[in-house]
């Protein structure tokens, strides 16, 4: 009688492959889809620092013999209260700036933030080509398409945080299409 039960479940065992192998199959089928669905979930990146989280941080590769390059990201202030970006520094550059863009005499212009960029409690804000973002200024060497630099961002109350800046083409715009800058604030 005590040998029914391991027969019982030997055969389940043996019968079991030609039932789940479709059902393998099919997960591993799923997997790769949602593998490929979500490669753009998998190259960003963030990081976190206090109640704020740094999402994203980018940069363009630069043609030969640039002294300028850009940098991009998005901060999320989980806290309660408002907190500011107050510099940045890199050993890709000399110097790293916060600006902004501004219309002047029907020109776009740049020109550095006075006294760094307010991140509202609870809120965000985007640093994205066309509107915010990072000047590094006196380029030590190009940054490169697919490798990542680092740059230290120092908040008034969260402190310091060393983020990665990853090297997209020279052409990125950051909205996943060449043509769409948001001109819309
Ligand atoms: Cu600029």
């Amino acid at each position: 009688m005590s040998n029914l039960l391991p027969k019982a479940q030997a055969f389940a065992l043996r019968g079991a492959p030609p039932f789940h192998l479709p059902l393998r199959v099919g997960l591993a089928v799923l997997s790769l889809f949602f593998l490929l669905a979500c490669i753009p979930a998998a190259l960003a990146h963030e990081f976190k620092v206090g109640d704020l989280e740094i999402e994203h941080p980018w940069s363009r590769a630069t043609p030969p013999g640039a002294k300028v390059g850009g940098g991009y990201f998005t901060v999320i202030n989980k806290g309660s209260a408002p907190d500011r970006l107050l510099s940045i520094s890199s050993d890709i550059s000399e110097k790293a700036e916060l600006h902004e863009m501004g219309v002047k005499d029907g020109v776009m212009t740049m020109r550095p933030v006075e006294g760094g960029l307010e991140i509202p409690a609870g809120g965000k804000v985007a640093l994205k080509p066309g509107a915010y973002h990072l000047m590094f200024t006196g380029l030590k060497r190009q940054p490169k398409q697919g490798e990542k630099f680092s740059a230290t961002l120092t908040f008034e109350k969260a402190g310091s945080v060393t983020v990665e800046f990853a090297v997209e083409g020279i052409g990125e715009t950051g909205s996943g299409d060449m043509g769409d800058m948001d001109h819309a604030e």
